[in-house]
């Protein structure tokens, strides 16, 4: 199999199994998750002897073509004694993220539970000797969350089998289909059978693996827990739900679907600053909702364990903003609005929200065409304030004439919004 440069991919479900796969359910309830990933990488943070590493932080390895033996030694120094749990899952909680996934194996092949297929791990090489993806899934069951893991079942640069990794292992000789039933099957069944409900299986970098490998680990998964639901990254259009490409926003998506986004330029930690504002992350979870998706918001924790600072008050605003508005956010699906100049819109079974990013300076915000609403609110921390609503020839108005927007993202909530279809 070959080198694998180019990692994104979409791939929109067409596994029959997906139509009735009842998990889906709390997917597109949640609409708004946590994505962590954490390993050895991030003890290096984007550098290698010094130099720094071209790409993202989690891909030094295959960047900077460092042997896997040498690689390996990380797990010497991952000793962070300080990481809390229940700190980084109350941060989700706090940031109103309702599912959380978990890099139990990224592509460098470290492992953070105790699995009996490699001693390249959190409890057996590392000085850590904790077993993360079980302390992680007991913080989420506490509070709610539902739990997936990311797992690499492709690209796997410590493995002599697996993908990823030419510079080490010769291509030629490399028995790919042995390593998923030797080694990533078993390695899922640990998972599977290990720690209670595991509501997703998040995979990654299909490229190369064929529609009946793919195939064979749905049934896998499927088999072990019927309602985990698997992203559409386990390849070859399967899958219970779509994968966008890494930070991409599609224009008409169809089915379900979630778009997995950066917090700054990297996936696991480097000392990148870059943070995308509460605003920026608001409005990507507006695009999504209003088109049917999910977004999965990564943090990459530093090798202490901890999430910088500087990101954490973000997760907060955006936390603070869906305590106000969540009502737009949650449960809710795709809206009636489309192709608005000042915003989007989303719908729930009473209520049409509309998201507005671009406040009009004159006061008035031009519904479309055809349109008529009882009332109209916009969400505030104070509960709601009622906005005027007058019909012109072109639609209904909304006069927002002295009212203040909000500093993350403004929502009105519309009741009787008709002619309006599909609602
Ligand atoms: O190569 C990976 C990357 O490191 C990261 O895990 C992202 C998350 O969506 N997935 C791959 C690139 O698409």
């Amino acid at each position: 199999m070959a080198d694998i440069p180019d990692a994104g991919q979409i791939t929109f479900a067409q596994d029959p199994h997906s139509k009735s796969n009842p998990a889906l359910k709390w997917f597109r309830e949640a609409r708004f998750g946590m994505f962590v990933h954490w390993g050895v990488y991030a003890i290096p943070a984007g550098y290698w002897n010094g130099k720094p590493t071209p790409h993202m932080g989690e891909w030094i390895m295959h960047d900077l073509k460092i042997p896997a033996e040498e690689y390996k030694q990380l797990a010497a120094s991952f000793d962070p004694n300080d990481f809390d749990a229940t700190e980084l899952v109350d941060l989700a909680v706090r940031a109103g993220q309702r599912y959380l996934v978990l890099t139990a194996k990224h592509h460098d092949g470290f492992c953070l539970w105790p699995t009996e297929l490699t001693s390249f791990s959190s409890t057996a090489d590392a000085p850590l000797g904790r077993d993360i993806v079980g302390e992680i899934s007991q913080a989420c069951r506490e509070r709610g969350i539902k739990f997936g893991l990311y797992y690499s079942q492709t690209q796997d640069w410590t493995h002599p089998d697996a993908a990823g990794n030419d510079w080490d292992f010769d291509p030629e000789t490399k028995d790919f289909e042995g390593y998923l039933q030797e080694y990533v099957k078993p390695q899922l069944t640990e998972l599977l059978t290990g720690y209670g409900e595991i509501s997703l299986i998040w995979f990654d970098t299909p490229q190369g693996i064929t529609a009946q490998q793919s195939r064979d680990l749905v049934e896998h998964v499927h088999k072990l827990q019927p309602y985990c639901l698997v992203n559409g990254r386990v390849g070859n259009g399967l899958g219970d739900y779509g994968q966008t490409r890494d930070n991409e926003m599609p224009d008409e998506p169809s089915g379900d679907w979630e778009t997995p986004v950066t917090g700054n330029g990297t996936w696991g930690f480097t000392d990148n600053t870059e943070w995308k504002s509460a605003h920026e992350i608001a409005v990507t979870i507006a695009k999504a909702v209003s088109r049917g998706g999910n977004v999965l918001l990564n943090v990459g924790p530093d090798s202490h364990g901890a999430v910088p600072s500087a990101q954490v008050a973000e997760l907060e605003a955006i936390g603070g903003w869906l305590q106000r508005c969540g009502a737009s956010i949650y449960e809710t699906r795709r809206g009636p609005f489309r192709a608005l100049e000042w915003g989007w819109s989303t719908a729930s079974s009473d209520h049409v929200y509309l998201l507005v990013e671009n406040w009009p300076v004159q006061g008035d915000l031009v519904l479309p065409a055809g349109v008529s609403v009882e009332s109209a609110r916009l969400l505030t921390d104070a509960g709601a304030t009622s906005l005027g609503v007058h019909d012109s020839s072109g639609g209904a108005v909304l006069g927002l004439t002295g009212i203040e927007p909000d500093a993350v993202l403004s929502v009105i909530e519309l009741t009787g919004a008709r002619e309006v279809a599909p609602l």
